[in-house]
């Protein structure tokens, strides 16, 4: 079933009020098109939020450019709408600048994985302790339809009207060897699923990954709609261990039945821990 912008009703506005959900919740509504995959985010991190009590003015939710970045304007929490590809290097100079914040990244697989690439392995290496959440409708949305580099082999779209011949990019299986301390995947078409995943995301002392299978209504009638995800996506295994690199490697391989789940999860050092440490070491002297 496509989930629609959400409706309260009346009945329900009370109940919803005091759930204290619509506190993260900015008064600007959100402008993504009806049934965009992104409403079950706005949804699933004003939930979490609020059930982890995290105030919301020691939250900051980073962007760069595209649909899924214009998701500050809709949090009522701080927020920082930065540059194309830009928004993992400013979230990384926030909480490094005030460790007491709790820093999310959010942005779509254009902004990630084509122009903001490169900032992608820094943050998962420094391990800082920020959530950066990606929304993969395999297109860009915000300029109409255009190729992206998770786009499928084959899918039509404005820059490939006959077809796509680029293989996509597997971001789990790229998180995993960049060495995220916490990678996961989830699906806008289930939103409890996807609460609870950002939920334990945000409780990672960390960096999470979590990776949002996410409709674009508008500009992909063919690929990965509602209808085909739906048939595909599955939970991991039951027995899957997020402690075991590689079976978390293995499965993200396996692309045509995306598994929804936790992944992978180890605890180390923090970005930081780790400077805490060289300035501790530093004021004694080196
Ligand atoms: C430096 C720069 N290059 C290109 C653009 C044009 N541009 C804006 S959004 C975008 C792609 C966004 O795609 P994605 O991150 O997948 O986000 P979506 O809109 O699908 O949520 C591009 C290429 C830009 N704004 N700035
Ligand atoms: S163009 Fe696509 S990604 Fe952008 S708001 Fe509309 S449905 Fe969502």
């Amino acid at each position: 079933m496509i989930p629609q912008q959400p409706v309260y009703l009346e009945d329900k506005v009370d109940e919803i009020r005091q759930s204290g959900r619509l506190d993260y919740r900015s008064q600007a509504l959100p402008t993504w098109c009806p049934g965009c995959g992104y409403y079950s985010v706005t949804e699933g991190l004003a939930n979490a939020l609020n059930d982890l009590q995290i105030e919301k003015e020691n939250t900051v939710v980073v962007s760069g450019i595209g649909c899924a970045s214009r998701f500050p304007f809709f949090m009522d929490t701080y927020g920082f709408h930065t540059l194309h590809g830009r928004a993992l290097p400013v979230a990384t100079g926030i909480k490094v600048a005030n460790e007491k914040l709790t820093v999310v990244a959010i942005g779509g697989d254009g902004d990630g994985f084509a122009i903001g690439g490169g900032h992608i392995p820094h943050a998962a290496r420094r391990n800082v302790d920020i959530t950066y959440i990606l929304f993969d409708n395999g297109i860009y949305g915000l300029t109409k339809g255009q190729v992206s580099p998770t786009s499928a082999i084959g899918f039509k779209t404005s820059t490939s009207p006959f077809e796509n011949r680029d293989a996509p990019l597997n971001p789990l299986l790229m998180l995993l060897s960049y060495g995220a301390s916490w990678v996961g995947q989830t699906y806008a078409g289930w939103p409890h699923h996807l609460a609870g995943l950002v939920q334990q995301a945000l409780e990672h002392p960390g960096f999470s990954y979590l990776h949002v299978l996410s409709p674009c209504v508008t500009f992909d009638k063919t690929d990965r709609t509602y209808q085909n995800l739906d048939l595909t996506v599955r939970e991991l295994d039951s027995d899957h261990d997020s402690s075991d690199l590689a079976l978390a490697m293995q499965a993200a391989s396996d692309t045509r039945s995306p598994a929804l789940g936790l992944y992978y999860t180890s605890q180390r050092e923090t970005l930081g821990q780790a400077l805490d440490q060289v300035a501790l070491r530093a004021g004694a002297g080196g």
